[in-house]
């Protein structure tokens, strides 16, 4: 294990890790900035049950007083859902600001890619990631999520993107620098809240073992970097596709008519969603999350057996 001075790893985590036993990293900006409370702490805590019953070990991972952590307890996932908007979101450039002032940081999928490369853990788990925005052409708002992607070697298991951003524009971005995207049986990328975007993705993969094996390769072969699984919101939870688009592209306008930029951007789409689907866009994320933690589960274990062999 590659362990690193600021980083605190949890016993049953570091344990799991040296047994060469299944870990999934999962995220702490969707609990702070990507849902209100209380259901962030029952979705963050219901997707470490998920983990568990799937057979691996979870890991959340956020920043906690200056200190990166790999494995929370259920009080400081609490902590981190309750303080909400007001624990700061941490992408890379935040980091060595957050860890020298010894503050607080909900970790992004880029920090949190990051942090569990740090620890030693390769399957990730999420909702969705950041990408190229909308109107991306004059305001240069490209998620340092891609960037990451490209860089570190952790497999991002997501629900696809959704249409708040240039879905195309995504695709190329990650093209370009090399990260492959993979529709799990699907070989469309999923938009999120629904399974069908128009776009398609690289590949279609079926099972947990092929997504390893695809990941394994990848690193022995000494390419690095990342890779995206786009996994589609099962058919019962997935919304209508008039009703979620009309509800994004009001809250894209809403954005750019206030003014809001930055790091601000995509937690103020989210909940502007959110108020503008009643509700009903949450419970689809809420479920989509699930859906891709058994899978991630599913494919650490496969993952952790290919090592063995
Ligand atoms: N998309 C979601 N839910 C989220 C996020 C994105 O559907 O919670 C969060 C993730 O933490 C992601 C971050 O890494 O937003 C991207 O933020 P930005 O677009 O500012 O890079
Ligand atoms: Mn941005």
């Amino acid at each position: 294990m590659n362990l690193n001075k600021y980083l605190d790893v949890a016993p049953e985590v570091k344990e799991a890790l040296a047994a060469g036993k299944p870990v999934v990293a999962l995220e702490s900006t969707i609990i702070s900035h990507g849902m209100p409370y209380p259901q962030n702490v029952e979705t963050a805590l219901q997707v470490e049950s998920i983990i568990r019953e799937n057979g691996a070990v979870p890991a959340t991972i956020a920043v906690l007083g200056g200190r990166l952590k790999a494995g929370l307890s259920r009080d400081e996932i609490d902590y981190l859902g309750k303080t909400g908007t007001a624990v700061a979101k941490a992408s890379r450039r935040d980091l060595p600001v957050l860890v020298a002032q010894g503050r607080d940081g909900a970790t992004t999928v880029t920090t949190t890619m990051i942090i569990a490369h740090m620890a030693g853990i390769s399957v990730f788990a999420t909702g969705g990631i950041g990408g190229v925005h909308q109107g991306a052409e004059t305001t240069m708002d490209i998620s340092a999520d891609l960037e990451e992607l490209a860089r570190t070697p952790v497999m991002v298991i997501c629900a696809g993107a959704k249409s708040i951003l240039d879905l195309g524009l995504t695709l190329e971005y990650l093209e370009t620098h090399g990260v492959p995207v993979i529709g799990y049986g699907t070989e469309e990328l999923p938009a999120f809240y629904t399974r069908k975007s128009g776009f398609n993705v690289d590949y279609r993969i079926d099972t947990p073992e092929e997504l390893a094996k695809t990941f394994h390769v990848k690193q022995d072969m000494g390419l690095g970097g990342g890779m995206l699984v786009t996994n589609p919101i099962p058919e019962e939870f997935s919304m209508d596709a008039d009703t979620i688009n009309k509800a994004i592209s009001e809250a894209v306008e809403e954005a750019k008519k206030l003014g809001i930029h930055g790091k601000e951007t995509t937690p103020f789409l989210l909940a502007k969603i959110k108020d503008l689907t009643g509700g009903d866009s949450l419970a689809s994320n809420i479920q989509l999350v699930f859906n891709n933690a058994r899978l991630a589960a599913k494919t650490a274990a496969a993952l952790s057996n290919l090592a063995k062999n």
